[in-house]
């Protein structure tokens, strides 16, 4: 074997609840930001029914045996647990993940539970959701009914799924939920969301959970677009912006200092309390979940605003470059250079990749399969990438990739489609795609044979 993995190497795929649920308004669930975005204007979709996991669980997980996994990343609807985000706890909704759970280990397939990816109940937004620091001891709250309940069948935990994506598309791009763009509101959210990250990691300590516990990230390596100095300059503040502002103060209880410098000046924000860099400093997680997608290529923006941080460079397109679909750049060579970097920056940590996959318009043949070779490819070059990581000392446990079976993706609908497994949105129907044949082999070997 070519590309052989280490022994106990975990290998999966991933889904988010709302993606995959559906349900919205079963089980006693309550409103969640998600619900309030799709219903309060016509989107051309919704994650009501999405892939109706809620309903078809168990199809989904003999699927995944089918496929080979020993592992599998899901995340729990907070909605679905506390209906308002405190307060009265659902019975329904915990059974639900009880179900789920059990089913996954009969299956001998292991869950790795997210605690937050995205959905926040409604309730908790009308408080001021991650702007208001009081809303984490509802996050804690949470946390702890879910450790109480899975901890003893959980062993690998996530606390957050990609504040990044929360902050920047919630506060900056003004693209999800809760629809702002405001910068001052945006670093505050990321600084009290490791706040939240933090709390979680404590309690877990505390509550002397079994197995391990960590954040998942999407930090991505960015490059100059030209050896011009204005470019480099560029570059490296997108670094900043996209990835060292969100691991370092989880790796090491700090902000980039260049840029938290500018957003104190520009913005006020964050507002970092008193003893909270000693906090997060305090409660290191165990592991952090990658979320590898793309690299950045970035220049100088001569049309931007340069009080916005944020407009001081631009991505751009590399004429050479190989792009999916939706323009996300194939560079499964950024992996090696990202984790290099990571480590050389913070120190060693081990890693799962908790997220990584293409995002892509499927097509059913005249036979009724999705042979999607390009998918296959994707996913073997980041394999071999992951390879060389571990080749070069770098601890990778597990790789999931995104997504299990085609999901709702958050502004795309349910056009982009990721899934090993294919659903027919009309009828529900399953149906495992040439990649999902393709992975069972590479989770059956431990690795690639070519
Ligand atoms: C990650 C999210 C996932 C998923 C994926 C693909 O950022 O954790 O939830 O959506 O990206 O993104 P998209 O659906 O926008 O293509």
């Amino acid at each position: 074997m070519k590309y052989k993995f280490p022994k106990n190497f975990l290998w999966g795929s991933a889904t988010a609840s709302y993606q995959v649920e559906g349900g919205v308004n079963e089980g006693g669930k309550g409103v969640t930001v998600w619900d309030t975005y799709y219903h309060s204007e016509d989107r051309g979709y919704t994650g009501d029914v999405a892939a109706d996991h809620y309903h078809r669980y168990k199809e989904d997980i003999k699927l995944l045996k089918e496929m080979g996994h020993n592992t599998y990343r899901l995340s729990i609807s907070w909605a679905r647990i506390f209906p308002n985000g405190y307060g009265e706890i659902n019975q329904e909704g915990l059974d639900f993940y009880n179900d789920l759970i059990n089913e996954l280990i009969a299956n001998g397939i292991k869950p790795n539970v997210t605690i937050y990816h995205w959905d926040l109940p409604q309730n908790l937004l009308d408080q001021g959701g991650w702007l208001n620091r009081d809303n984490l001891k509802h996050f804690v709250d949470y946390a702890k009914c879910l450790f109480e309940n899975f901890g003893d069948r959980v062993d690998i935990w996530t606390t957050i799924n990609e504040p990044a994506s929360e902050v920047m598309g919630g506060f900056v791009q003004g693209a999800h939920p809760p629809l702002e763009k405001n910068l001052a509101k945006a670093f505050q959210v990321s600084h009290n969301m490791n706040m939240g990250h933090a709390m979680i990691v404590k309690l877990f300590r505390e509550m002397n959970m079994k197995g391990e516990i960590g954040i998942v990230l999407n930090p991505m390596p960015v490059h100059p677009a030209s050896e011009s100095n204005e470019d480099k300059v560029a570059a490296e503040k997108a670094y900043d912006y996209f990835t060292r502002w969100y691991v370092a103060p989880v790796m090491v209880g700090e902000y980039p200092k260049a840029m938290l410098t500018e957003c104190i000046e520009r913005y006020k924000s964050p507002i970092i309390e008193d003893g909270d860099l000693e906090f997060l400093k305090e409660n290191k997680m165990d592991f952090l979940g990658i979320n590898y997608y793309m690299r950045r290529v970035a220049a100088h923006n001569e049309s931007g605003n340069y009080e916005k941080i944020n407009e001081q460079f631009k991505f751009v397109k590399v004429p050479d470059g190989l792009y999916t679909d939706w323009g996300w750049e194939i560079y499964p060579e950024g992996l090696y250079e990202l984790l290099d970097d990571i480590r050389k920056e913070y120190g060693e940590m081990p890693i799962y990749i908790t997220e990584n996959g293409m995002g892509a318009i499927d097509k059913i043949d005249e036979n009724g399969e999705i042979n999607d070779d390009y998918r296959i490819d994707y996913i073997k070059r980041h394999i071999k990438a992951m390879h060389k990581c571990i080749e070069n000392g770098i601890e990778i446990k597990g790789y999931y990739v995104w997504s299990a079976i085609d999901i709702l993706s958050w502004t795309n609908g349910y056009t982009k489609r990721y899934g090993l497994i294919h659903v027919d949105f009309d009828t529900l129907e399953r149906k495992i795609k040439k990649s999902g044949k393709w992975y069972k082999k590479v989770t059956e070997n431990n690795g690639l044979e070519e």
